[in-house]
């Protein structure tokens, strides 16, 4: 086989850079070791940043997204005993966020290949990239029985964290950063109205977070106890914390019912350096992680995919190689800022079981200082809405 771009991964990032780079009149083959089956199955993110509505639109891609997500102007912050406030991302920064899950942009990504016919492998197995550094790169997977052997001009890395693509950079060149947190969330999904804000609250029992998928779809979570398994968990003593977590008139208003996807996730941070490796290069949770509470993983991807394939597409129209050479310090600024963000909502937010009592009154603090600053509100809504891209 041959095409222009190997894609390893057919997740967000793999699918979406496949149809950006088709956009660009570049081919790709999508390699993904999962059924697609599968990979509809995992429940995940639910928040998206003005800059990856943008994206998804342009390409074409936004018709359900535009009929089924809902746009919000801004996110809401409780925290016992006060009351809560609006960060509103629209009045300081003339920016929305999408509530849409994942699994739907999943299911809108394979039909875009398939309506084009794309060339996506599912139940691929044992993809190796091969040559990366030199002239020739090609990539080998056993496919339907077949062992296969992809020639390439590149290798996009879209595997996730426990993909091989990473793992195929020797340890002497890359540079790991990486941050654990003392907790994990604890989600479910419930066919049951959502509240109407995306809010997150503080509380002496831990953090909880109040999402949505559709009008009828709810996405619940609180923070748990590293140890705690999710048999520990009934549907009934979720609600019972859940609830007592939210401030008493909100917490009137959630809708409880069955669970129909209950997971737990610990929080960590991960950022690998450079996203490059001679011509294979790292895009979405391959090259880094973050935890949750900034509702920026996907968004990342996005964002990874958007350079990557604009940088292609230079290349392929005119053997400019700037935007591929720049590609890793670009992507790794959003990375990095996003990272912060990210680390900066779970620390203002979570019950640290380390904390000391000065630590408490520090974050009690900074919690009131962003309820009274609109300085600080605008600076959060800038960077939780997302910042622009940056320019070729
Ligand atoms: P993905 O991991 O989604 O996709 C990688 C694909 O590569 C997978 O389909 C995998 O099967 C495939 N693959 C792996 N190894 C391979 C190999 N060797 N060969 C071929 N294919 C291979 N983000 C948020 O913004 N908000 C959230 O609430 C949120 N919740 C999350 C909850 C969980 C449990 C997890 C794990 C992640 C969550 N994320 C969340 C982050 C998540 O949305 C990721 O950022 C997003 O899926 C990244 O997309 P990809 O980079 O495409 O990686
Ligand atoms: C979600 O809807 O799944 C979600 C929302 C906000 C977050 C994380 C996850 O910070």
């Amino acid at each position: 086989m041959k095409t222009q771009v190997a894609i390893i991964g057919g997740g967000p990032a793999g699918l979406l850079l496949a149809e950006l780079l088709h956009r660009h009149g570049i081919s790709s083959v999508v390699l993904e070791r999962q059924t697609r089956e599968h990979v509809l199955s995992r429940i995940r993110a639910g928040i998206l940043e003005q800059t990856t509505v943008d994206v998804l639109r342009e390409a074409g891609l936004a018709t359900r997204m535009d009929a089924e997500g809902h746009e919000h102007d801004g996110m809401r912050i409780a925290w016992a005993g006060r009351d809560d406030f609006f960060i509103d991302c629209a009045k300081y920064q003339g920016k929305r966020f999408m509530a849409y899950g994942q699994v739907q942009i999943q299911e809108d990504l394979f039909a875009a290949a398939d309506a084009r016919g794309a060339t996506v492998l599912t139940e691929a197995l044992d993809v190796t990239p091969h040559e990366m550094t030199g002239e020739r790169p090609f990539v080998t997977f056993h496919h339907n029985g077949d062992d296969v052997r992809l020639d390439c001009d590149y290798i996009a890395g879209c595997d996730g964290f426990h993909g091989v693509s990473r793992k195929s950079i020797p340890a002497t060149v890359l540079r790991e950063f990486e941050k654990a947190y003392p907790f994990g969330w604890l989600g479910i999904l419930s066919r049951t109205p959502p509240l109407t804000d995306v809010t997150y609250v503080n509380h002496p029992r831990g953090f909880a977070l109040a999402s949505q998928r559709t009008a009828m779809l709810s996405r619940y979570y609180i923070q748990v106890p590293l140890e705690d398994r999710i048999e520990d968990w009934s549907d009934d003593r979720f609600w019972g914390e859940l609830t007592r977590r939210f401030p008493p008139e909100m917490a009137r208003r959630i809708v409880t019912g069955p669970s129909i996807e209950k997971s737990i996730a610990p929080l960590r941070s991960f950022v690998v350096e450079p996203m490059r490796h001679g011509r294979l290069f790292l895009c979405g949770d391959a090259a880094h992680i973050v935890p949750p509470t900034g509702a920026k993983g996907i968004n990342l991807a996005v964002s990874d995919v958007y350079y990557l394939s604009r940088a292609l597409a230079a290349f392929y129209r005119d053997g400019s190689a700037s935007l591929l050479d720049g590609y890793s310090a670009m992507a790794l600024r959003r990375v990095w800022s996003s990272e912060r963000t990210s680390w900066y909502l779970t620390n203002l937010l979570h019950r640290f079981p380390t904390s000391s009592e000065f630590d408490q009154r520090a974050q009690e603090s900074e919690l009131d200082y962003l309820k009274g600053s609109v300085h600080a509100q605008a600076a959060l809504a800038e960077q939780y809405a997302g910042m622009p891209f940056e320019s070729a």
